[in-house]
């Protein structure tokens, strides 16, 4: 059988942040998990660069899934991603000082894409590997969101698995005054996450 290809990506730090959990749970996945083998990125947190940047690793890798991996502060649990809105609407600069407010992803494009992953699947494996997971219904409007929709907007139409899914803070990230979880866990999560595309 031929090996399939998973490409996953996690973001640079930001928002003031020196370390983001998303890539450091990505660099923590080993090379194969169930069918696939993995390749790995780490994306800018910028709306100009991120969507740009995987879609040419998508381009020549030629993955048959790809899993975007981001940090959401403050989430209890990792939380697959259901859908990506066509909106730019940021609180904070991104790594290139830009902040754009209220403007679309993409001009005169559809609305919002739905994820082409099982997310229900997904939420129950991360749960029975003991790590809490739920559904999310907003990846928000900042680069997340941007890298989610301009993925699903430039494969709509083929048979790619595309998704996102949000992770909480590390410990050492926030202490106690938000949730958290160990990379152990956000990586025994995502590991989950792939054993059930
Ligand atoms: N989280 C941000 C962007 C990069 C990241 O890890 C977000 O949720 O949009």
């Amino acid at each position: 059988m031929a090996e399939k290809t998973l490409l996953i990506t996690g973001f640079d730090p930001f928002g003031g942040e020196k370390i983001n959990p998303s890539y450091e749970a990505v660099k923590g996945l080993p090379e194969r998990v169930g069918k696939y083998n993995i390749v790995k990125l780490c994306v800018p947190t910028s709306f100009e660069k991120a969507s740009g940047t995987v879609i040419a690793k998508a381009e020549e890798c030629e993955p048959e899934v790809i899993i975007c991996i981001g940090q959401a502060g403050g989430r209890k649990g990792v939380t697959p991603e259901v859908i990506g809105i066509n909106l730019r609407d940021a609180r904070i600069p991104d790594n290139d000082g830009a902040m754009p407010k209220n403007v679309p992803v993409i001009e005169n494009a559809p609305a919002a894409y739905f994820s082409t992953l099982p997310v229900d699947d997904i939420v129950e494996a991360i749960n029975q590997a003991g790590v809490p997971s739920f559904k999310s219904y907003s990846a928000g409007a900042f680069v997340c969101n941007d890298l989610l929709y301009s993925l699903l907007h430039r494969f709509d139409g083929t048979d790619k698995k595309i998704g996102f899914i949000h992770v909480p803070y590390l410990p050492q990230q926030t202490g106690d005054k938000h949730p958290s979880l160990t990379l152990e866990q956000i990586i025994t999560a995502l590991t989950a996450a792939i054993e059930a595309i």
